[in-house]
């Protein structure tokens, strides 16, 4: 009996079948639910040999590009909304609970593992840019459970510059300018010194910004400071909070505002540091 045509949904079955009993059950699963359905797409759209290349072209440029301080392939995976969606898809699934605690945001491509504990109270803007509108932000972490304060967890903080730009993109700033890690004190509490953040653009001169350009879309991000709150027995969340001025709020280039994470920079008198404040509390799980 001849081959079935590759066209026959029965071929993606024999690719499939063809993994050992050696496979992981969640491998199997993984592997069998991502070869249906590019299969799927391939046979829906009829691709062709020239589309499909253009499709390997682009990770294989993603790939090049990427090194310790560009991660090009989560920036693809960005654009097209899949960060959030598993970000999205974690969260419910962890807390099934109606009454949710801090909602979690992607993590982003401009992470890094390695930032520098400052006490609180520093200023993490080193390079400050002569646009810079200064704000003091502050506040405690909760236990979502008893909403009691959780002395000495670890809150580590990132944003971006005025100029669109974190510190490893930009040779002007200061190695880990606009980043910080700092513990709450006995009342649970953090403070330091930022920028009020900018909307910028996402990395647009490569593959991310390939696609965004062929599917006529801009690269902006709404105005945003990254958080990663961390407490021993707790669970680490990470997330971003969001000016509520901002005008990208409802057309994100990679689609993470939650409402519950858009803030308010208010009027702070008296601090010659800062003219704005941002008090945002951090609730954690068990
Ligand atoms: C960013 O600054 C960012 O936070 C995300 C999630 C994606 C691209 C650039
Ligand atoms: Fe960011």
């Amino acid at each position: 009996m001849a081959a079935p045509h590759r066209f026959d949904p029965t071929f993606t079955d024999n690719v499939i079948n063809s993994m050992g009993p050696k496979t992981s059950p969640r491998m199997r699963q993984l592997m069998a639910g991502l070869i249906r359905h590019v299969h799927d797409f391939a046979r829906e759209n009829e691709l062709t040999v020239d589309e499909w290349m253009a499709g390997v072209q682009m990770l294989n440029w993603a790939g090049r590009m990427s090194d310790d301080k560009r991660n090009e392939g989560q920036l693809v995976c960005d654009v097209i909304g899949l960060e959030s969606l598993v970000d999205e898809i974690t969260f419910t699934l962890a807390h099934e609970a109606a009454d949710a605690p801090t909602a979690t945001a992607i993590l982003g491509p401009f992470f890094r593992a390695d930032t520098p504990w400052r006490d609180n109270g520093a200023d993490i803007v080193v390079t400050k840019p002569d646009d810079a509108e200064m704000a003091f932000m502050h506040g405690r972490i909760i236990d979502f459970a008893t909403q009691k304060p959780l002395v000495g967890a670890s809150v580590e903080v990132w944003q971006a510059s005025t100029n669109g730009l974190y510190e490893q993109q930009d040779p002007n700033q200061v190695e880990f300018n606009l980043r910080g890690k700092f513990k709450t004190d006995a009342d649970g509490r953090y403070y330091f010194y930022c920028l009020r953040p900018t909307p910028y653009p996402v990395p647009d001169d490569g593959p991310a910004g390939k696609l965004l350009e062929l599917m006529d879309r801009h690269p902006f991000r709404p105005a945003h400071i990254h958080i990663l709150a961390t407490h021993e027995g707790y669970r680490p969340l990470t997330t971003q909070i969001f000016d509520r001025k901002d005008k990208y709020l409802d057309n994100d280039s990679v689609f993470a505002v939650k409402d519950s994470l858009i803030v308010d920079f208010v009027p702070r008198d008296g601090d010659s540091k800062a003219a704005l404040e941002l008090k945002y509390d951090v609730k954690l799980v068990a």
